[in-house]
């Protein structure tokens, strides 16, 4: 059976994030935006409400929230302000790794910690040579008695410069292409750990966006995150989980400069009537509409098969990519409703332009979502998963699983 009704508690959720993005993040987006302003209230109370941190496991404190959930909070962020709501977001971006590959007494100490107070953490797998290419990355972790060094330099890190700790994604095994990337948990706050560059972005400018070096670092072994050289693995199968929330803020961006367009199609006068009254803008409008709800959809989707226990991978390249895409498109056909006056910062949609576009960037662009699709679609293949106890909600606990990634029909 299909059913989109959602319960009671998500739909409670929703208002809650909702609310909040109205109340809380609104009214001061616009003003944050002109001036790269760092959120920090704003994430203190979000923390405070528990909009935060919702996949952490109960086990380790957190709400250990359903993953549809985690999407529902997500569109209010970007409805509210998608550069607002990546500050918010991205603590699952580098819990999820943890809560995966991570032993129990990390999980306690790094993922406890994000609940304790509202700190921050960062996911560092980015570098200067190594983008969409993973495997290309430099940096390195050198195994020396009982810790590794790490040593090398991580860029377009989100929080990276608020963050008390960091997933960090080193060669373990050079020669070894993805097969010797291994991961890790890093406290921040060391002396040979530093930021160095905070970016000046076109968009989404109130989240903070930095260059983080790792200089000599010593992290216990403990810290590992999974086995050795499966660090690949691991950030593919965090990507999976964290595309749906990305998705979902895109929808967010979207509805937000559908609402505005529509309200503005109906004040302003052209030819003697409001251009609602003109198909020419009824059809962007209709457009807009249609790729709201369709981009939402596919959230879902992506979403509820996490939470089914099925592996989502084709769903999530499908609704980050349509969702990412489709918010460029909306809140450009905004911006031409608006006319002249949504190139104008007086005007809200030329900011929601702005923002859309880094979505078809961070985690993963539309063009390797594409790829991600073509061959799950071509060459589907079956991926074995190691699925945490707290995690495996529709799964036996601590299985092996092996999925194809399952199509939408
Ligand atoms: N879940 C679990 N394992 C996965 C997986 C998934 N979703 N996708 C791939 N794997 C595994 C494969 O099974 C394969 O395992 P083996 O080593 O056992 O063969 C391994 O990972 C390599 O997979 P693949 O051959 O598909 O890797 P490629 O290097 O060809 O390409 C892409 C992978 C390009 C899709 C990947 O590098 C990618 O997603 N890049 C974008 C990264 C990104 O999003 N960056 C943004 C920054 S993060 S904010």
């Amino acid at each position: 059976m299909v059913d989109f009704t959602l319960t009671d508690e998500q739909k409670d959720l929703r208002e809650l994030a909702h609310n909040f993005a109205e109340k809380e993040i609104r009214p001061v987006a616009w003003e944050y935006d002109k001036e790269g302003t760092w959120p920090q209230e704003i994430i203190d109370k979000a923390w405070e409400v528990g909009l935060m941190n919702t996949h952490t496991p109960e086990a380790y404190g957190g709400p250990g929230l359903d993953y549809l959930s985690g999407c529902l909070i997500e569109e209010e962020f970007g409805w509210g302000c998608s550069g607002i709501g990546t500050s918010l977001a991205a603590n699952g971006l580098a819990s999820a790794p943890v809560a995966i590959g991570g032993t129990e007494e990390t999980k306690k100490k790094y993922l406890g910690m994000l609940i304790e107070e509202p700190k921050l953490a960062s996911f560092c797998l980015t570098e200067p040579d190594a983008g969409s290419d993973v495997s290309g990355m430099k940096t390195r972790a050198v195994k020396k008695g009982d810790k590794y060094i790490l040593n090398g330099s991580k860029c377009f890190i989100t929080n990276g410069g608020y963050a008390d700790w960091f997933t960090v994604y080193a060669k373990t095994d050079p020669d070894q292409g993805h097969r010797g990337i291994s991961a890790f948990v890093v406290d921040g706050k060391q002396d040979n750990v530093t930021v160095d560059k905070k970016e000046d972005k076109m968009g989404q400018r109130a989240s903070n966006t930095a260059t983080i070096t790792f200089d000599e670092v010593e992290v216990p072994a403990e810290n590992l995150l999974g086995e050795e050289n499966h660090g690949f693995k691991l950030a593919m199968m965090t990507l999976d989980r964290t595309r749906p929330g990305v998705a979902a803020m895109a929808v967010g961006i979207a509805r937000a400069a559908f609402e505005f367009a529509s309200e503005y199609s109906k004040e302003r006068v052209q030819f003697g009537v409001p251009i609602a009254m003109h198909q020419a803008i009824q059809f962007l409008i209709a457009d807009m509409a249609t790729k709201v709800d369709a981009g939402r959809l596919l959230t879902w989707l992506s979403a509820v098969q996490l939470d089914q226990g099925k592996r989502n991978t084709l769903a999530c390249s499908e609704a980050k990519r349509f969702a990412a895409d489709s918010a460029m498109e909306v809140t450009t056909d905004a911006v031409q409703v608006y006319g002249g006056y949504g190139f104008i910062k007086e005007y809200p949609v030329e900011k929601l332009m702005r923002d859309a576009k880094i979505m078809q960037l961070y985690e993963g662009t539309s063009q390797i979502q594409r790829l991600v699709i073509a061959r799950e679609v071509l060459l589907p293949r079956t991926i074995e998963e190691t699925i945490p106890e707290a995690e495996a909600k529709g799964r036996e606990a601590d299985q092996k699983v092996a999925e194809t990634a399952p199509a939408a029909a």
